[in-house]
């Protein structure tokens, strides 16, 4: 694995100087952080949002409802009766975003788009006006100098689908809309995730029931719902590639779940490989191996999905990229058992964020980036969502987030690890821009950087936006 050479590091530093970024006290101290924790020159800072949670404008300029409208305006479903209706005002406020973005510093941002803007009915006739506002969008990012990166779909379905996920049609709409849409983008966006966080979307909504359309089905119909999902993803990888201008790289955003070992011997090492690879059996694996493995099958007996021809073809369609999101851990140990590994619960004791699930447990970032890159050699990889809610009181118009900057630097400090390994990670992007609606917990779970005051609409940068605007100027952990 490459080592960064002190050769390297004498370049970084005398740039650095040179171009005047290091404002600190002395030298000598900028030196200390420029040689422990510095990125490759290129490696790309952004900054992630998604549609439903930023947009507001639920009925403007053609938009069709979605599953998410419905799921938020039906009682006792989200926190506290919220809903999209009007989040962030982006819809609206998009340059005022852009400058958000452009004063951090950051060279992308990663945005996903409406669906119904675009098909208001999912599938069938295309509304304009969608494509016409997210042109606007893209081209006040290009114009400010930022790379956007686009999701298609982060959970925001159509509901004029029928049976919605539960439906093999609807991978087929995805890929329909996906194909249709890149081909309206694609001379300037170069960079297009299909879906975001198989997990969520299909076990979260069907199995848990805790996000649209809340549902709790059995296994083998959420086995089936699981599969229409990798399938949409392979199917719209195809459409993309078809519809698109030549050279535009498609990748997924997947919450694949990592386990850290709990030691880093190579017993336990293997152990938390294996566990990675098994447990994520139904999605990423599926993806990158082009089968469902004897484990996941074997587990499922009669409930596994029902596969048709072509099916594993399509879901396997090879990536330009692979894109994580990754926020909290599970721990792992190896053990005498046939499957050789036993999972650790999280413990009462285990620290968290503002959000109970957001457990803290930094390694994870690293064993993450390593474990996908041992187990299916990715060409490139993002992160493209990591982040943490805190409560964020503002005092005296101040919001002193240290618990976030806490949370941040020792995540990205491991992510410093994978990179200087070697392993092919290229860029980062924070989640999130600014607060917004956390889906089920409402507005009362914040992840941004820049606090929103809901009543106003004003955006005021946290001291984690400026301690991400300094990491992205030292391109360093600071
Ligand atoms: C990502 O979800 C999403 O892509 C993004 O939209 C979201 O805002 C962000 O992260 C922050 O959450 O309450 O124990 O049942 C992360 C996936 C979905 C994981 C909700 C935790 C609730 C777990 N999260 N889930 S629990």
């Amino acid at each position: 694995m490459r080592e960064i050479s002190r050769r390297d590091l004498g370049k970084a530093l005398g740039a650095a100087c040179a171009a005047g970024t290091l404002g600190g006290p002395t030298a000598a101290a900028a030196a200390l952080n420029t040689t422990s924790l510095t990125f490759p020159p290129d490696f790309l800072w952004g900054c992630a949002t998604a549609a439903y949670q930023i947009e507001g404008a639920v009925k403007e300029d053609g938009r069709g409802p979605t599953n998410w409208d419905v799921f938020s305006h039906t009682p006792g479903k989200v926190f506290g009766g919220h809903n999209g209706d009007v989040a962030d005002d982006s819809y609206h406020r998009y340059a005022e975003d852009t400058q958000l973005l452009k004063n951090l510093g950051v060279k992308t941002y990663r945005m996903s788009l409406a669906w119904s803007r675009i098909f208001p009915e999912g599938r069938g006739k295309p509304n304009p006006k969608g494509i016409d506002h997210y042109n606007r969008v893209i081209d006040n990012l290009l114009e400010n100098g930022i790379t956007p990166y686009v999701t298609m779909f982060h959970w925001d379905l159509p509901a004029a689908l029928p049976g919605g996920w539960q439906n093999r049609d609807t991978a087929y709409a995805f890929a329909d809309y996906a194909g249709y849409t890149a081909g309206k983008i694609s001379d300037r966006v170069k960079n297009i995730m299909t879906v975001n966080e198989l997990r969520c979307f299909t076990d979260l909504s069907h199995k848990q029931g805790q996000h649209a359309p809340g549902l709790k089905l059995p296994d083998a119909e959420v086995n089936q719902v699981r599969h229409h999902g990798v399938l949409a993803h392979g199917l719209g990888v195809q459409s993309i590639r078809a519809h698109a201008k030549a050279g535009t790289q498609v990748g997924i955003a997947d919450n694949t779940t990592f386990y850290i070992p709990v030691m880093e011997t190579p017993e336990h090492v293997a152990a938390a490989k294996k566990a990675t690879r098994e447990m994520n059996a139904m999605f990423l694996t599926a993806i990158m191996e082009g089968r469902y493995i004897d484990e996941y099958l074997t587990q499922e007996g009669a409930n596994a999905p029902k596969v048709k021809a072509g099916d594993m073809a399509a879901i396997a369609s090879p990536l330009d990229f692979l894109a994580l999101n990754i926020y909290a851990p599970e721990w792992v140990r190896a053990d005498s058992s046939p499957k050789g590994y036993a999972t650790i619960p999280h413990l009462p004791s285990s620290p968290h964020m503002a959000s109970p699930w957001l457990i803290v447990g930094p390694e994870v970032a690293y064993w993450g980036v390593r474990q996908v890159s041992e187990l299916w050699k990715p060409k490139v990889l993002y992160i493209s969502e990591n982040g943490a809610s805190a409560d964020d009181p503002v005092v005296n118009g101040r919001i002193d987030d240290a618990d976030r900057v806490m949370y941040l630097r020792n995540y990205v400090s491991q992510f410093h690890r994978a990179v200087t390994e070697g392993y092919p990670l290229k860029g980062y992007f924070l989640w999130s821009l600014m607060d917004n609606f956390e889906w089920a917990d409402g507005y009362s779970k914040r992840f941004g950087i820049h606090y929103v005051d809901f009543e106003t609409q004003k955006r005021i940068p946290k001291l984690s936006a400026a301690w991400y605007k300094e990491v992205i100027a030292r391109n360093a952990v600071v």
